[in-house]
């Protein structure tokens, strides 16, 4: 067996069973490697940022690692955004890299370059890989590492000789790296500070699903302490009779007002909340002068095993949980056909038509910026659901996160909801879709500008756009064509520009097997 053999059977044997990629000739062994082991799932994507990004979802959804192959530096360094947005989600990724043979190095060939300086910024691990018996145990410890609590980018530069070289066989992953304890000084300091008016538990990582987001609700009800998630969470559970909790607002005069109250702040998972962006004469640090924060446990740590102590702590552990969220139909007494909206495709009709449609335990990814921004309180009467957000700020994101979701969770729907000038930046992954025949229905909100910039460049006190700089915010002249980007991807496609027929198109969406595109007129 060849190196590369002893790393693919190193991986299927420890269970990472999917591999998204896109290889060149460096790369050539691991690709022979892949018909000659049974067990790993090989997707191709047509640009790496649509690979990492896939891996990301996949994460996500699957709770356990995917590899990727990638192409030596240009191939990783075309992935590296959705590998920033990965690791800011803290996901785990095994990124196989391909590298020149050892001894080719020194003649500088065209695609010669410093991988693991491409690597370092967007890894949490990097290691190239010195031998091809060295190459299984490398490929164990990668594995290792992107397995860590809660998911690291773990980065691993295979030379040439070390794929074609002999091999002695796959390896075991070593010794899994625990989850930090929690402090029990910490868990006595949160409870503390949540008695008493203008208290906040601010969540993050996984403390916002499962059993953790359940004992924040225990310590909701029981202390009366508002409950607030961070703006971004890699998965969020939410829907009907779910423990209900708001994100921090983007927009920072909303993020200070919906902060001003608070006096004590208690850290699950979440950092102290800052702004996106710095705006003149704004604070960056969201927390009022006066407000103590304490750290109960940061993302890393065990979340469930900290909110369960504070719920115990607090007297809390029989509580019921609260607040939840309430479905749409109690919200307005009627029945569900009632409830739908109709007339022109605003921000509101449309979050309320989602929320009406969306069917249980979909999978929601949100890149949709601007028209997006307050889809979240209608949605919450969804039926329940996990909703992605984009961690890195870095767009281009929900397509091939979407891609990702949907291999690791094949009987859910998943629905891509997007801004067109985010989807333009990794639309190859629609390929993907149509090749993998995945359940994914992507609703494209056209309206044909980068529409957030707009705000921003009000909100950062430069002047009102001009015609070049009106110019580098629209999107428009030609506008795109969604209907024949998704038929030229080999994606179904329809438009809508009312709320009737993007009624209609969601239902088809959500009705066929494989993916259909909306393109939403707005
Ligand atoms: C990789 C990357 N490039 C550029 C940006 C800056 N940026 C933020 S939002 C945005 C426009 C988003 O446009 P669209 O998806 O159409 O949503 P809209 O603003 O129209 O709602 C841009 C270019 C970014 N965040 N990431």
């Amino acid at each position: 067996m060849n190196g590369a053999e002893s790393l693919v059977r190193t991986l299927v044997e420890n269970d990472v069973n999917v591999c998204f990629g896109n290889p060149g000739t460096s790369e050539m062994h691991f690709v022979a490697a892949l018909d000659r082991v049974e067990g790993m799932r090989c997707v191709l994507g047509l640009f790496e940022g649509v690979v990492t990004g896939a891996a990301d979802g996949y994460y996500r959804i699957a709770g356990k690692p995917a590899s990727t192959i990638l192409h030596l530096g240009p191939g990783l360094g075309n992935g590296l955004a959705n590998l920033h947005n990965a690791k800011k989600a803290r996901s785990g990724i095994v990124n196989i890299v391909g590298e020149h043979a050892s001894h080719h190095i020194q003649y500088d060939a065209p695609l010669t370059a410093d991988v693991e300086g491409v690597a370092r910024p967007m890894s949490d691990w990097v290691k190239t890989s010195r031998g091809s018996r060295a190459i299984a145990a490398d490929g164990a410890e990668a594995i290792r590492q992107a397995r860590a609590a809660p998911g690291r980018i773990a980065t691993l530069i295979l030379p040439a000789d070390t794929a074609w070289g002999e091999a002695d066989g796959p390896a075991t992953v070593p010794q899994p790296i625990p989850p930090a304890r929690v402090d029990r000084a910490a868990v006595v300091a949160s409870a503390r500070s949540l008695q008493g008016a203008g208290a906040m538990l601010m969540l993050g990582g996984a403390a916002v699903r499962g059993k953790a987001l359940e004992w924040a609700g225990r310590i909701a009800a029981k202390t009366g302490c508002r409950l607030m998630a961070e703006f971004n969470n890699a998965r969020m559970e939410c829907g009907a009779g779910r423990v209900r909790v708001d994100r921090m607002p983007y927009n920072v005069d909303l993020a200070l007002a919906a902060m001003k109250d608070v006096r004590r702040l208690v850290l699950a998972g979440a950092k102290a909340p800052v702004s996106f962006f710095a705006y003149p004469g704004k604070p960056s640090v969201l927390t009022p002068a006066e407000c103590a924060v304490t750290k109960l446990a940061g993302a890393e740590d065990d979340l469930e095993g900290a909110l369960e102590a504070l719920a115990d702590e607090l007297d809390a552990r029989t509580t019921p949980p609260a607040p939840l969220s309430t479905p749409l139909s109690a919200r307005n007494g009627s029945a569900l056909p009632a409830l739908m909206p109709a007339g022109k495709l605003t921000p509101d009709g449309i979050a309320a038509l989602l929320a009406a449609l969306l069917p249980e335990q979909a999978i929601v990814a949100d890149e949709a910026v601007s028209t997006g921004r307050a889809f979240g309180s209608t949605m919450s009467g969804a039926a329940p659901h996990d909703w992605l957000n984009i961690m890195g700020g870095s767009i281009g994101w929900a397509l091939p996160v979407s891609v990702g979701a949907a291999i690791a969770a094949p009987g859910r729907k998943v629905v891509a909801l997007e801004g067109d000038g985010s989807a333009m930046y990794t639309m190859q992954a629609l390929w993907t879709m149509a090749r993998e025949s995945l359940d994914v229905t992507v609703v494209v909100f056209a309206n044909r500008a980068y529409q957030i910039l707009r705000g921003e460049l009000a909100s950062v006190g430069a002047s009102a756009p001009g015609r070049r700089a009106n110019d580098m915010l629209t999107l428009d002249r030609p506008d795109l064509d969604w209907l024949a980007l998704a038929k030229g991807h080999g994606v179904e496609a329809g438009r809508a520009t009312t709320l009737e027929e993007f009624a209609r198109e969601f239902r088809r969406g959500l009705s066929v097997t494989g993916p259909y595109l909306i393109e939403l007129v707005i």
